[in-house]
């Protein structure tokens, strides 16, 4: 990546007065970034605990909070984001997850630049607005300015330019947000069923998430597990009282051999919340 001084763009970082910074963000259960990471594991360099983003769907608005400790605090701490603005990896640099933009932060100004196919370039930024530093570093820009995506991949990683102590966020491969989910697009919830062939009359029945399918991002394959989840079960329409973890729980009725039982999975993820209907016949 270049880190040409000439790319550097008026600084210092701006207060930027933005209306898509008032937007509320959602937090994860555990009451930090929905994009979380871990602490303790930067090293020398400024340690990311996670990422919030916020989008405006009227004027189109991407904003970035990245969030951590000594981020952004010196010309040689410098808070790096990647967006893989088509979320395709196999698309922009091969270097950088399929990376097309990048933002580049240090405590006094930014670069932003756009991947041309061989180089990292300058970029129109005209609804760039980049604050912050120490505690968070909040990145603001107009998806028309990031190829006018709806979807994208996106990590960060801190850098400390003199000692080459990194942290990345996540620490392998990227996160993904749909502007329409409010989060990442999740594709489908991979479950597990006790029994596992189906619901039996007269037993108790479990549905448990074993994990969610989003789009590539490049990195790990391991299915992520849900934030938070719970189920609606019906047989036949009628509502069956759940319990245990999710409410995914219950008892199936001892006269309701052949009857159609259905689960509603409602999961959290990031931000996101989906609902995926499964149906099944009790034997
Ligand atoms: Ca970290
Ligand atoms: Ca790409």
């Amino acid at each position: 990546m270049s880190t040409t001084t000439s790319l550097k763009r008026a600084g210092p970082l701006l207060a930027a007065a933005c209306a898509a910074l008032m937007l509320i963000p959602a937090a994860s259960p555990a009451g930090g970034p929905p994009y979380p990471d871990a602490t303790g594991d930067s090293s020398s360099a400024g340690d990311i605990n996670g990422v919030t983003v916020l989008a405006d769907k009227p004027s189109g608005q991407i904003v970035f909070r990245i969030s951590g400790a000594n981020l952004s605090t010196s010309p040689t701490s410098v808070t790096l984001l990647f967006v893989d603005a088509d979320a395709n990896p196999a698309t922009g640099s091969p270097s950088w997850l399929g990376a097309d933009y990048v933002f580049e932060v240090d405590d006094t100004s930014y670069d932003f630049e756009h991947y041309d196919g061989s180089n990292w370039v300058g970029t129109p930024y005209s609804t760039v607005h980049v604050s912050g530093g120490g505690a968070s570093v909040t990145i603001s820009v107009n998806r028309s300015e990031i190829g006018n995506t709806p979807e994208f991949n996106f990590f960060a990683r801190s850098v400390n330019t003199d000692t080459k102590a990194i942290d990345d966020a996540p620490d392998v491969g990227a996160y993904n947000y749909a502007i329409a989910a409010g989060g990442p697009d999740i594709d489908s919830v991979v479950v597990t069923t006790t029994p596992s062939f189906g619901p039996k009359a007269g037993k108790r029945f479990v549905v448990t998430p074993s994990g969610l399918k989003l789009p590539s991002e490049g990195g790990t394959i391991v299915l992520p597990q849900p934030d938070t989840y719970s189920c609606k079960t019906t047989l036949r329409g009628k509502r069956l009282r759940g319990g245990g973890a999710g409410g995914c729980t219950v008892n199936v009725p001892k006269n309701a051999r052949g009857k159609k039982l259905s689960v509603v999975l409602t999961v959290t993820y990031e931000g996101a919340t989906r609902s995926f209907p499964f149906a099944f016949t009790v034997s």
